[in-house]
């Protein structure tokens, strides 16, 4: 049985991730800060896999390390990585763009992938084998007003996913991106700072992408024969063309 180690597994995509990697009979790592979500996933998911649960923030380097050198011996072979955990902070222009947004969003989308990716990647590497799926966003192929700082964050991690596949194609390693459009999860929450009016409303007048549609298409990356990458995959709902252009009449 193969083990996927998950961040951000405590809602949205990386929930909806792990319930199909269990429908999979793939063991499971999960991560994430809210270990009251991390215990419920695991009753519920521990009844068909084995599950794992690590509470950490990614931005605490320390707690990243000692999290995964100190798994236990039947979850330290890690065969598939979902670098997912990753968040909007804010909406606004660059000229008032709050700083411990900014900070925020660089640290956790960008930096916290990389800590968690150089924790596990060795482990691939001695393996000569692994998958390692980096969630980006249609943020990190285009650039929206006011979306600035986040849309810079994936850009950079649309950077670090061809960079992985450069440097660990010589070790067997897979390495993809998906990026999906609008996705109805706890995001514009966290992005509006719990307004839920505000969040609700980014998902009217149309039908979104919902965290089980990515989750089908991480399950469908994951299960190719292991000489097919899927290297890069834009997904879009179908109302939505860029990320400006949504159509909320069909
Ligand atoms: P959610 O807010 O529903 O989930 C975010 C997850 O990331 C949570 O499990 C959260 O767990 C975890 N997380 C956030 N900050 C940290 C942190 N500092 N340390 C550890 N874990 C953290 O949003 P989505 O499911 O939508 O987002 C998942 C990924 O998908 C993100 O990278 C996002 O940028 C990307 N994405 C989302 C889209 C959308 O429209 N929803 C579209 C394109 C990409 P916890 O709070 O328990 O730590
Ligand atoms: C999330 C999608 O358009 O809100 O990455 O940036 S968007």
């Amino acid at each position: 049985m193969k083990t996927a180690l998950i961040t951000g597994a405590t809602s949205g995509i990386g929930k909806s991730t792990a319930i199909e990697f269990a429908k999979h009979n793939i063991n499971l790592i999960l991560c994430g800060r809210r270990q009251d979500r991390l215990e419920a996933l695991q009753d519920e998911l521990g009844k068909t896999v084995n599950v794992h649960t690590l509470c950490f923030d990614v931005r605490d380097k320390d707690k990243v390390f000692s999290a995964i050198e100190n798994l236990p011996a039947t979850f330290e072979k890690i065969d598939i990585l979902i670098n997912n955990a990753g968040n909007a902070h804010g909406l606004d222009p660059i000229q008032t763009g709050d700083l411990d947004d900014w900070d925020a969003m660089i640290d956790i989308n960008v930096k916290g992938l990389l800590y968690v990716s150089k924790a596990i990647i060795p482990k691939m590497i001695a393996a000569k084998s692994g998958h390692i799926i980096n969630i980006g966003s249609t943020a990190g192929k285009e650039v929206y007003p006011n979306g600035n700082i986040y849309c810079a964050s994936k850009h950079a991690v649309d950077a670090i996913n061809k960079g992985m596949r450069l440097d660990l194609n010589a070790h067997r390693i897979r390495v993809g991106a998906i990026h999906p459009g609008l996705v109805e999860t706890e995001f514009s929450n966290v992005r509006f700072k719990n307004d839920d009016v505000r969040a609700e409303n980014v998902y009217k007048g149309y039908d979104p992408l919902r965290p089980e549609d990515i989750a089908d298409i991480i399950a469908f990356v994951i299960t190719r024969p292991y000489h097919v990458n899927i290297a890069d995959l834009v997904v879009f709902p179908t109302a939505q063309a860029s990320s400006t252009i949504i159509n909320k009449n069909l």
